[in-house]
């Protein structure tokens, strides 16, 4: 027996200030329909699914931005998406910010089963960007300054008929990530993105910003023997070039589907969650081959330290 998961990665164009949730909700509807079509069980959406990735903007005074923040999930503008997703019996994973009741903001992706059910809203771990108003950059990446980090980690859940993971955009770059779901037995990572090319810190790195997103997706998959579904906002938002090149990538790392536009679109994989333990019990044996007793600088120490010991040479 195989365990079959058809899951479509539902790429995102643009999505631009004057956008209202409504419009954007037809936009994820129209992409749900075209799952069904394609006999999908889940489709994934990205990062800030429902509005415009806000923290490009720094406002003096944060509560000017409530209005991108969803303050429940579903609410009466998702309630559509919900209601037919269920219908069709269609599970979706949904990017969005996030202000809970206690005055807390975060970035978030919700996993909601075929049934409706809710299984799970992930907090994005590592938060990317800087925290202060930096005038002279072209655009802000204000993402420290309107998310917290969350303190609970990675967690994996028994869903879709597999082990299913979530991480968000910058989470995707670090190794810990995947591991951390890997050592949970995850079979298939949920990962939304809003991946700007123009990198400011360091504009070298903008030639290879697809490079890069796909050397770390498919490096995590392989490493820990999963599936990995990326999906992006891109296209030019505000004025911001962000990347596309949604993708899902096999326990080996290969890419079976890549998104050819940065436009709204739809890729499907027909994805075999048992192709996990061909890695997992053979290369990556983690319990045969791990070594964490020489891994502890992993957990006990942020940044780098130098090598101690005399200078050579
Ligand atoms: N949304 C998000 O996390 N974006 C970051 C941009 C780079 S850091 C400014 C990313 O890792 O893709």
């Amino acid at each position: 027996m195989t365990r079959m998961l058809t899951v479509g990665a539902a790429q995102l164009g643009p999505i631009q200030k004057e956008h209202t949730r409504e419009e954007v909700v037809q936009r994820l509807l129209t992409l749900l329909a075209q799952g069904a079509e394609r006999g999908c069980d889940i489709v994934v959406f990205p990062e800030l699914a429902l509005t415009t990735f806000f923290p490009r903007w720094f406002v003096e005074d944060i509560s000017e931005a409530d209005h991108y923040y969803e303050r429940s999930m579903p609410n009466e503008a998702t309630q559509p998406l919900f209601d037919e997703a269920k219908r069709l019996g269609i599970g979706f994973c949904l990017g969005y910010a996030l202000l809970d009741d206690d005055g807390h903001r975060w970035n978030v992706q919700t996993l909601v089963e075929r049934d409706g059910t809710i299984v799970a809203t992930y907090r994005k771990c590592h938060i990317p960007g800087h925290q202060e108003h930096q005038p002279d950059r072209p655009f802000q990446h204000a993402e420290r300054y309107y998310f917290e980090p969350s303190d609970e980690g990675f967690g994996v859940w028994k869903a879709f008929g597999g082990n299913v993971g979530m991480m968000i955009c910058n989470d995707r770059r670090w190794p810990e990530s995947y591991r951390v779901m890997g050592l949970q037995s995850v079979e298939m990572i949920l990962c939304g993105y809003n991946t700007p090319i123009h990198y400011v810190p360091d504009p070298s790195q903008d030639i290879l910003q697809g490079f890069h997103n796909s050397l770390v997706l498919q490096s995590g998959a392989y490493q820990n023997g999963t599936w990995v579904v990326g999906v992006a906002k891109g296209g030019v938002e505000e004025g911001v070039i962000g990347l596309g090149q949604s993708c899902i990538i096999a326990p080996s790392g290969q890419i079976v589907a890549q998104a050819l536009t940065t436009d709204d679109e739809l890729i499907v994989a027909n994805c075999d969650l048992d192709w996990c333990a061909r890695y997992k019990d053979t290369l990556f044996d983690f319990d045969l081959y791990r070594r964490p007793e020489l891994y502890g600088r992993i957990t006990e120490q942020r940044g780098a330290v130098q090598p101690e010991g005399p200078q050579y040479g």
